[in-house]
């Protein structure tokens, strides 16, 4: 049993007390965003109040305060990934710039034509359609690593893939369908053993349990602050110095330059280098609170809880008959359910749950290509989070058995 007092930790997200169709909110959507905690949403209504200026600009006592504020969520995010140096930690708008930035910049300078990348059909669209277009523009090889029916990958398949042509290996820490956790660190090693560098999308693992880009030795983190208590529009590139150093700039402005003249300009230093432009300041500082939060709960205890409640989920559902269930068994898999009931399409699903203050996520999850190896136009989803209860997946469970029993008359 878990160590958490949810019932304390759901007091402190004012949206979770919502009526939704005249029903308590049950939200089992947190895999798209999470909810936000009355922290976090208090500091940045303070920022706003108190510290809004802009940034490495002004000396006046404000634009210090925001400085300050926006650096020492940079400390912050460096410390909770436990990089080595601060100018690791780009901020971006989110995963999904971040992992451009890396295809763009590290991809245009180390991937020839006839070179390979290696993903897997398991990766959501922003970490498959930038290494596509990085693989038209150099004429290079997209590979993919062959998933095991169950939706896992192999250390043997991933040993296959890899050859010493390959120069990126990208993955996702955890899938956004399937709820594969992947053993990022030894493909990493596999990677380097070929002298390819090793990308991780950690869009939906660093909102669940502990990461240490040192202990992973990935050369590349990206991830997204609002799925995991913080405000939308801020992320974060991790990205390892030595390599940071070496790359190109993908965007230029404000900030980022040292030096301009009318034909040539030369480039400031990390992390700035990066982050052309007014940054996402109060997005930074609203993270920061985020993280503060998440560390108090303590990311043993979130990943804890949320396997206990998954595992439950994942009984209950596979009780009714005419679900279906992707991807791995419950232990092996992160908090999250993918899954279709026979008969009724899945936005008819998410509509009747809805009805019934209960949100899902129906579709094809951004993840097309996972999709058609699923053999599925479109897909339900259900996502936990440290704020969802027993109470909550049984409600769920039970609205799901009314939905199948209502399709039923109508077949
Ligand atoms: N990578 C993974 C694994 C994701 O799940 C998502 C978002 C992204 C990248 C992109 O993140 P963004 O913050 O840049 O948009 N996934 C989802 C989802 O599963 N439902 O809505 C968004």
């Amino acid at each position: 049993m878990t160590n958490l007092n949810i019932d304390a930790i759901r007091k402190d997200f004012p949206i979770l007390s919502e009526q939704v169709n005249g029903k308590d909110l049950v939200y089992l959507d947190s895999s798209a965003t999470s909810q936000k905690p009355l922290s976090v949403i208090d500091k940045t209504k303070y920022y706003y109040e108190h510290m809004n200026a802009n940034v490495h600009r002004g000396v006046h006592t404000l634009g210090t305060r925001a400085t300050d504020g926006y650096e020492n969520a940079r400390e912050t995010v460096r410390a909770f990934i436990n990089a080595k140096y601060f100018e690791e930690i780009i901020f971006t708008r989110g995963t999904t710039t971040a992992i451009n930035t890396v295809a763009q910049s590290y991809g245009d300078m180390a991937v020839q034509e006839g070179d390979e990348i290696v993903i897997t059909q398991m990766e959501h669209h922003a970490n498959l359609v930038p290494w596509q277009q990085l693989a038209k523009r150099k004429k290079a090889v997209l590979k993919y690593i062959p998933m095991e029916a169950d939706g896992t990958i192999t250390l043997e398949n991933v040993r296959a893939t890899i050859t010493n042509k390959t120069k990126i290996v990208a993955m996702a820490h955890v899938s956004n369908v399937l709820g594969t956790i992947n053993d990022v660190k030894s493909v990493a090693q596999i990677a380097h053993e070929h002298g390819a560098i090793m990308v991780v999308d950690g869009a939906q693992s660093i909102p669940h349990m502990k990461v240490d880009v040192v202990d992973l030795d990935c050369d590349f983190f990206a991830f997204s602050g609002h799925k995991m208590l913080g405000p939308t529009g801020i992320g974060a590139l991790y990205g390892k110095k030595a390599l940071l150093n070496k790359m190109e700039p993908i965007e230029f402005g404000g900030d980022m330059i040292d030096f301009v003249g009318l034909q040539e300009s030369t480039w400031t230093e990390l992390p700035t280098k990066f982050e052309a432009g007014t940054p996402l300041i109060a997005e930074a500082v609203g993270l920061a609170e985020a993280i503060n939060y998440l560390t108090e709960v303590g990311m043993d205890n979130i990943l804890a809880y949320e396997h206990e409640l998954t595992a439950y989920a994942y009984e209950k559902m596979s009780e009714i008959e005419g679900v279906e269930i992707y991807g791995p068994a419950a232990d092996k898999r992160a908090g999250l359910i993918t899954f279709n009931l026979q008969g009724v399409h899945p936005h008819d699903l998410a509509t009747a749950l809805d009805s019934h203050g209960i949100a899902i996520r129906a579709g094809h999850h951004c993840a097309q290509p996972l999709m058609k190896w699923l053999n599925q136009s479109s897909t339900a989803r259900a996502s936990f989070y440290i704020y969802n209860t027993k109470d909550e997946i049984d409600t769920f469970v039970q609205s799901l058995k009314e939905t199948k029993e209502f399709f039923s008359y109508e077949f």
